[in-house]
């Protein structure tokens, strides 16, 4: 895993979002990412407007949102990601062809390239899903945009591991620009072949061991020092009795902590 500090990270990275990210990342001093799975717009607005000081990344789902659109969502994420310094992360996990995959970030009612700089995709369809989604990057902003491949995943009895896990990070390899790391349980490697991937890992906890329907939880500690580069929280931070101030304070604290002691090794 890495032991270089992110802004040492942030200054020679090949990729503009993720050289971006490392950079936020230090001067903000935080490693967490919100991940706000809420059932309308409004709950979403106001978790931002209290987590937003303590956040590096923002990680959605807006299909979830009934009230989507690109006005009442959007607009105002995207000045609340400006106002706190965060960037966003829509977990969209796409997973078809590269023809489709283009079709699907680009157009539809989410029209993510528009707005989204990093979003991820699963390698089952092979290595035409980078191509198609850089590609609907490309048409569609200037903006640098990112992609994570999903490696591994939290869940129970998830079937991403062994060969499928390496046969992703193959994947990772075919565009250095793009691809900017994982969504991973541990470290990926590539170092040694000039690959500086962020690590973004999920299922994070630090009061529960996991749901009913699968999650599985770490602790903030567990995952850094096996790896992660940046955390992602969700119902640690929001669930019924928490104060998400005072959570996101907390993870923000530990992460950090955890990322200091990483590079002091
Ligand atoms: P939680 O409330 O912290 O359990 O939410 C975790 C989020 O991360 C949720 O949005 C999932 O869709 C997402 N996730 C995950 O939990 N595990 C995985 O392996 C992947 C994504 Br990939």
């Amino acid at each position: 895993m890495s032991t270089l500090s992110y802004k040492q990270r942030a200054e020679v990275h090949p990729s503009p979002v993720a050289s971006k990210l490392l950079k936020l990342m230090h001067e903000k001093e935080t490693n967490l990412c919100a991940s706000l799975d809420v059932g309308s717009t409004k709950e979403l607005l106001d978790l931002v407007e209290v987590l937003g000081p303590h956040i590096c990344l923002l990680k959605t789902h807006v299909d979830i949102l009934p009230d989507f659109s690109m006005e009442g969502t959007v607009k105002p994420l995207k000045e609340l990601a400006q106002k706190y310094n965060f960037l966003i992360f829509e977990d969209r996990k796409f997973a078809d062809i590269g023809n489709t995959v283009k079709l699907q970030y680009s157009s539809g009612v989410h029209r993510i390239a528009e707005w989204a700089d990093i979003t991820n995709a699963h390698g089952v369809t092979g290595p035409g899903i980078v191509q198609g989604l850089k590609q609907a990057a490309k048409e569609t902003t200037e903006e640098p945009r990112g992609l994570l491949m999903l490696a591994e995943l939290s869940s129970k009895g998830s079937l991403a591991h062994g060969e499928y896990t390496k046969g992703t990070v193959d994947i990772a390899k075919t565009d250095k620009e793009f691809v900017i790391g994982f969504i991973a349980q541990h470290d990926m490697g590539g170092r040694n072949e000039g690959f500086d991937w962020l690590i973004m890992t999920p299922g994070v906890g630090l009061d529960d061991k996991g749901d009913s329907l699968g999650q599985q939880y770490r602790t903030v500690k567990d995952v850094v020092s096996t790896g992660s580069d940046i955390i992602i929280v969700g119902r640690g931070l929001f669930a019924k009795g928490r104060d998400p101030n005072v959570e996101g304070a907390r993870y923000r604290k530990a992460g950090w902590e955890a990322y200091l002691n990483r590079i002091s090794q």
